[in-house]
């Protein structure tokens, strides 16, 4: 049993809930944009999968900021595609990022500032922007260019700010290199300024509304996104089998993946099961970093029973 382990990586004092303040904050962008790294970087720890690929994100996930009186609720979605992808790609989520819209206080529009508008783009502003003038109450909108390391010239930056704001009403553009923090504090605190006097949603020292073993399966996600190829990150399915606390405080976690070919065991496992081991070590440094406290993940790999 696992729910006597608890993720204890924020620390705030009680406050009466007639004080507490609330913000929901829905992140919208495409595919790659930085997403959850910004999530990630508001919620202070890892909370979201990221990866150097696309659709990481496949479901909402909610991490929590929670400072004096306010907190933050932020909602990272899957990325928007094109239209013309829309379908086939929705039909494999639960639900369509633009659903985090409803019930947001605001959002945040996230565009990858370091390459060009695609179609996905434009369709997404476009969308918001009908959406903004048709709608009597709509969100305030929050945009952030973002990976502003990655812009040379910088004054690229206006002009696609310019480019943005002409179609689409905007309270602020905020320029973020998500990995760095580069423009973050004053994002976040513009993001504060939209709480509304309403009890806190969650308790103050959480960081999301996932479980532990979510919060589990959710790093070893990111690793293996981040270390196997073509089709494999997307098919894998996972379960934690077993998290057990040594009176020394380590844990112990063990893990199954399980995947759809023999073939593909062989990829994770690698040769004399070094890709695998590898993969157990990254899985315990970044969980010794979530947990604060040292981890030891054991990941067993099978292939699904065929129907
Ligand atoms: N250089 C640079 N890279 C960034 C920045 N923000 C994010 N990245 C990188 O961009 C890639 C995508 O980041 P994610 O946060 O996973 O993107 P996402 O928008 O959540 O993507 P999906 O979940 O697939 O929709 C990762 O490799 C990040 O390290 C940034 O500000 N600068
Ligand atoms: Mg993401």
């Amino acid at each position: 049993d696992d729910s006597s382990i608890i993720v204890r990586d924020g620390d705030a004092p009680y406050l009466d809930p007639k004080k507490q303040k609330t913000a929901v904050v829905a992140i919208l962008g495409t595919p790659n944009a930085g997403k959850s790294v910004m999530l990630n970087y508001i919620a202070e720890t890892k909370v979201s999968a990221e990866s150097p690929k696309r659709h990481t994100t496949r479901r909402e996930i909610r991490a929590v900021l929670t400072e004096g009186d306010t907190q933050l609720v932020i909602v990272d979605t899957p990325g928007i595609v094109s239209e013309a992808e829309q379908r086939d790609y929705e039909a494999t989520l639960t639900r369509s990022p633009w659903d985090a819209l409803t019930g947001a206080d605001a959002a945040l529009i996230v565009i990858d500032a370091a390459k060009r508008l695609y179609e996905a783009e434009h369709q997404m502003i476009n969308r918001l922007a009908k959406q903004q003038q048709e709608r009597e109450w709509f969100p305030p909108l929050y945009l952030a260019l973002n990976k502003v390391d990655l812009v040379h010239p910088k004054h690229k930056l206006l002009n696609l700010s310019e480019h943005i704001n002409e179609k689409l009403e905007c309270e602020m553009t905020h320029y973020t290199c998500g990995v760095g923090g580069d423009g973050m504090r004053d994002l976040i605190c513009d993001l504060q300024a939209e709480a509304k006097p309403r009890p806190w949603l969650f308790p103050a020292e959480v960081r999301s509304d996932l479980t532990f073993a979510e919060r589990v399966e959710e790093v070893i996600r990111e690793r293996i996104f981040v270390r196997f190829h073509e089709e494999i990150p997307y098919e894998v399915d996972q379960k934690v089998e077993e998290a057990t606390q040594h009176d020394d405080g380590t844990v112990v976690i063990r893990h199954s993946v399980y995947v759809n070919t023999p073939g593909q065991k062989r990829i994770i496992r690698g040769k004399s099961g070094l890709k695998l081991k590898a993969l157990e070590q990254d899985a315990s440094l970044e969980l010794t970093n979530v947990i604060g406290r040292p981890v030891t993940t054991v990941i067993t790999v099978s292939v699904k029973p065929q129907r």
